[in-house]
């Protein structure tokens, strides 16, 4: 699945069971690793709404493509799993012509401010996270969204700066419950204590990095009491989390909730910024992680060089192409404006390319079963730690469903395009390759900080769009909860139904009240499958990904 722990698993007397080789998976599986071997998995393909055999149907989508002119058309591809497999797929599409996409619906603005002071976006090893004292978790659900790593460190304490009380918050010593899109102005206030208490890193400012004096100038901008009103964190809790860091190996987990706005990678990187000043980079143990670059330090073996023309994920609009092939995604559900994808989708031939018939497949032409994980080969590489995990297969594919990698060669044979590296030897590479966590040489501050904070244009009547991971769903699979969740001093009631409006559309939503949620913030799940409605389908600053928090909206009885 697509999730931090890519975790493995083992066949044990025919049970399923996690893998003891694996040291995140340590032994356990999760809430969604269950979810998943439950999941009805398509079995069969489907065109213009009737049942049809694989063959037939990939007759049809090959005929489709060779009847297209590949330029008015679009490889759309999400992350429904991390299999490397998986992006066989894109090999055929980029050599056929087709548009392809960038930026990312996920982690795409934090990744970037990362890579602006220190070049590559990849966690320190996960001994370092296991060697911390103080787990500072910023904007991220450690518990839920990576249960297994949570779990090597559940002993330590936390601190979580985060507007709702989450899962972790709650076993936190300290909870900065934080207001949406302030975060860079908490970690210039950090680095204005740090300074103020002779914290900082003396060594690392003078000989890693550069820029800190800058840096350190725009904290002094101004007066310490004024951002206790915009980031709704009193002062005496920053001296708190202070005092409780001194002289401690401190581990700073990042997570999408800092930086799903505009300028995301500018906030991502007054967080890294802070980690800097502070001195955590070059330390023996702890470290700033985040959704690091899963692939870092391997050879893409499926990469082919081509110049097709990209749009911008949280930008596409489906009509404006012939064909639309949609593989491992929901954007029904998980894509910015779900008004304007459907509408997008209704106007175009769309290829549906996955293993459960999704909210998508509903506005699809044709639908190809993807196998299940259980009958692919695969190597799965993570993006929260740095173990991979091989798969084999334990159960024969249903006879109607095609894998990624078999889908892919009988398109390259049928327009004679470049073939594929051989299946054994994409695993083996990845098998032989080890991948040596190289330090950075320097890092570079922010010098310029330019964002615009939502509170200044916040009505009394507005609220917050806040949207977090469910224990119960992996983005829209699974067990999906469609409520809106607010405080008890909004005068909601449970059971209340409210029309909630943005600048982007409207929805209609049943409430549920809890003392969890700040005041002034409407929280969502994710996989909800109204939220998108209210949600931007415009690109961040810098990165071309979404920003699905740049809102605010406004909630009435309905
Ligand atoms: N159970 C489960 N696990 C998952 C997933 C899932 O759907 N379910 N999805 C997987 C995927 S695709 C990803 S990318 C990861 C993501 O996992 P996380 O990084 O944990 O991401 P989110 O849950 O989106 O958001 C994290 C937190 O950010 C908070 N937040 C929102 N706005 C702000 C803000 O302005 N400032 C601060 N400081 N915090 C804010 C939210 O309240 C939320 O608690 O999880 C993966 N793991
Ligand atoms: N408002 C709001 N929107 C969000 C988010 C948010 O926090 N708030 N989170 C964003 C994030 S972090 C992400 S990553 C995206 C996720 O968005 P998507 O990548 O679209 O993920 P899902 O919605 O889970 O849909 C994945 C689909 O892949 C299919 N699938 C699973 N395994 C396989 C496989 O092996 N092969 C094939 N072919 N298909 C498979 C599943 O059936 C499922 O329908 O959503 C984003 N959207
Ligand atoms: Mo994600």
């Amino acid at each position: 699945m697509d999730c931090y722990d890519a975790c493995q698993a083992e066949v044990i007397e025919e049970n399923i069971k996690g893998s003891k080789d694996n040291l995140v998976t340590n032994g356990k599986l999760c809430v969604n690793f269950a979810q998943l071997l439950k999941e009805n998995n398509l079995k069969t393909p489907i065109f213009n709404n009737q049942e049809i055999s694989l063959d037939e149907s990939l007759k049809i989508l090959s005929k489709k493509l060779k009847d297209t002119n590949s330029s008015n058309t679009l490889f759309y591809s999400g992350s429904g799993n991390l299999g490397i497999l998986q992006s066989s797929t894109k090999n055929f599409f980029t050599q056929y012509g087709s548009v392809l996409t960038k930026g990312s619906l996920c982690d795409g603005g934090g990744g970037l401010g990362i890579e602006q002071g220190r070049v590559s976006v990849v966690n320190p090893p996960i001994e370092k996270l296991i060697d911390s004292d103080i787990i500072l978790v910023w904007g991220r659900n450690f518990s839920v969204t990576s249960p297994h790593m949570y779990n090597l460190v559940k002993d330590k304490i936390f601190v979580t700066i985060d507007p709702i009380k989450t899962d972790i918050a709650k076993k936190s010593k300290i909870h900065m419950q934080i207001n949406p899109k302030t975060d860079y102005e908490l970690a210039l206030l950090l680095t204005r204590f740090t300074n103020m208490q002779d914290m900082e890193d003396e060594e690392f400012l003078e000989e890693h990095s550069e820029g800190s004096d800058w840096f350190f100038d725009i904290t002094r901008n101004r007066p310490v009491v004024s951002y206790e009103a915009t980031t709704g964190i009193p002062l005496s809790q920053v001296n708190e989390l202070l005092e409780l860091i001194e002289n401690k190996k401190v581990a700073i987990i990042v997570g999408l909730g800092v930086q799903k706005y505009f300028e995301g990678a500018q906030i991502m990187r007054c967080i890294d910024s802070f980690a800097a000043y502070l001195g955590v980079h070059k330390k023996d143990s702890g470290g700033v992680w985040y959704l690091s670059d899963s692939e870092y330090g391997y050879e893409n073996q499926l990469k082919i060089e081509a110049k097709n023309k990209k749009v911008s994920i949280p930008q596409v609009d489906f009509s404006s192409y012939d064909l639309v092939f949609i593989q491992g995604a929901n954007p029904v559900v998980s894509a910015p404006n779900t008004k304007s994808v459907i509408e997008g989708l209704k106007n175009s031939f769309v290829v549906c390319f996955t293993t459960t018939y999704n909210d998508t497949c509903e506005y699809a032409d044709l639908v190809i079963p993807s196998s299940s994980f259980l009958s692919k080969r695969d190597v799965r590489l993570s993006y929260g730690h740095e173990y991979k995990a091989f798969s084999q297969i334990v159960e024969n594919a249903y006879e109607n469903t095609i894998n990624e990698y078999d889908l892919t060669t009988y398109l390259i044979e049928e327009f004679g395009f470049k073939a594929l590296k051989h299946e054994d030897d994409i695993i083996n590479y990845y098998k032989n390759t080890n991948v040596v966590y190289e330090e950075f040489e320097t890092f570079e501050f922010i010098e310029e900080v330019d964002i615009e904070p939502l509170y200044k244009h916040k009505t009394s009547s507005n609220f917050y769009l806040i949207t977090g991971k469910s224990k119960n769903s992996l983005n829209s699979q699974f067990t999906v909860d469609n409520n809106v969740y607010l405080h008890p001093s909004t005068g909601f009631k449970n059971e209340d139904k409210v029309m909630i409006k943005s600048a982007y559309g409207e929805a209609t939503f049943s409430v549920k009240i809890s003392e969890d949620i700040k005041e002034e913030c409407a929280f969502f799940y994710a996989g909800n499958k109204k939220t998108n409605y209210l949600t931007p389908n415009k690109e961040d600053e810098e990165s071309f990904s979404a920003m699905f928090q740049e809102v605010l909206i406004e909630i009435e009885l309905s």
